[in-house]
């Protein structure tokens, strides 16, 4: 048996004006309640020390106040002090804004910290989803597309925490490429933060699916890779928009092991053996002695091989 302590730090809302340093005060108050639970690690949310700011139309100035230039920084570092002493290990979601010689560079970006208080692993989202340009007929933007460029390190996996981590943030947890790509890197555990709407302008007829839409990609994600998943939302009513609820911890089976109840701060944790992945991983999705990857080439060539498609077009954007 390898087992882990997972816990999964669900957030609730974070208004536009609270600080950083009065969200890193909650994150460590789930922390705290996770280390009495004895958890090995913590999984926070997508964009987890702001508000979910891609909802607003804005320009450079007022953009500039979301991102993060350094990690560990002044509000962040009590974090991983903390995390330190307690020899938890965490995944946090940020906004990451870097300076290159010729241009500045902007990510949705999540990090994996050891028990020792080190970056073991970055990852830079790669499905962004909604839109690049100002859609005033919404009721809210949905502007990731403009805020942030597409993650540039694919999906790593790490070997930590006892066994092969991954990581993905959000949209990424609806393509099934972002798990079959680290199921085959023998990821055992992803963790992942998410902000999800409850309305989704372009099809409302889907409002009321939001959270068999979250869960049911992530269910059959841990069944057909034979892992571990630990999401965590940000939840409730951040200002004036309703975000999901529902952070999980799935088993490799893909049954949900641990589900939030509320919309607030809460933490849920699960005790999970990673040796438990070798029950699908050798047999039934025993990906050396039955895949055929000779009829899966289309998967990797174009985005759309349908309507012939190589870019991604604004107009026909979620
Ligand atoms: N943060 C994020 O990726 N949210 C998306 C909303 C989709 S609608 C534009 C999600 O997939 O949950």
């Amino acid at each position: 048996m390898r087992v882990l302590e997972i816990g999964v730090a669900q957030l609730g809302p974070i208004d536009r004006s609270e600080s950083r340093r009065s969200v890193v005060a909650r994150l460590l108050a789930l922390l705290h309640r996770a280390a009495d639970r004895r958890c090995t690690v913590v999984v926070f949310p997508e964009l987890a020390l702001t508000t979910f700011f891609p909802r607003w139309f804005m320009g450079e100035g007022e953009l500039d106040a979301f991102y993060e230039n350094d990690m560990p920084n002044d509000a962040t570092r009590p974090l991983f002090a903390e995390a330190k002493r307690l020899e938890i290990s965490f995944y946090l979601g940020y906004a990451e804004r870097l300076h290159t010689q010729d241009r500045t560079r902007r990510f949705n970006t999540s990090i994996l910290v050891g028990p020792t208080g080190q970056i073991i692993g970055k990852y830079r989202k790669v499905h962004l989803p909604g839109h690049a340009d100002h859609e005033p007929s919404r009721p809210f933007q949905h502007l990731e597309k403009r805020y942030f460029e597409p993650g540039d390190l694919g999906f790593p996996v790490w070997d930590a925490l006892g066994g092969r981590m991954g990581m993905c943030l959000c949209n990424d947890r609806r393509w099934p490429e972002t798990w079959r790509v680290m199921g085959l890197k023998g990821a055992e555990l992803v963790m992942l933060g998410y902000n999800t709407p409850l309305h989704y302008p372009p099809v409302p007829q889907h409002d009321h699916l939001q959270s068999f839409h979250h869960l049911l990609p992530m269910q059959a994600a841990a069944y057909q890779n034979g892992l571990w998943i630990a999401a965590a939302a940000k939840a409730g009513v951040e200002e004036g928009c309703a975000l999901l609820g529902h952070s999980c911890i799935i088993a490799p089976t893909g049954e949900i092991v641990a589900l939030s109840s509320t919309l607030g701060d809460e933490l849920i944790t699960a005790t999970a053996d990673l040796d438990r992945c070798s029950e699908i991983r050798d047999h039934i999705f025993n990906f050396a002695l039955h895949r055929q990857p000779q009829h899966y080439g289309v998967i990797a060539e174009m985005p759309d091989p349908v309507s012939g498609s190589d870019s991604h077009k604004p107009s026909g954007s979620p």
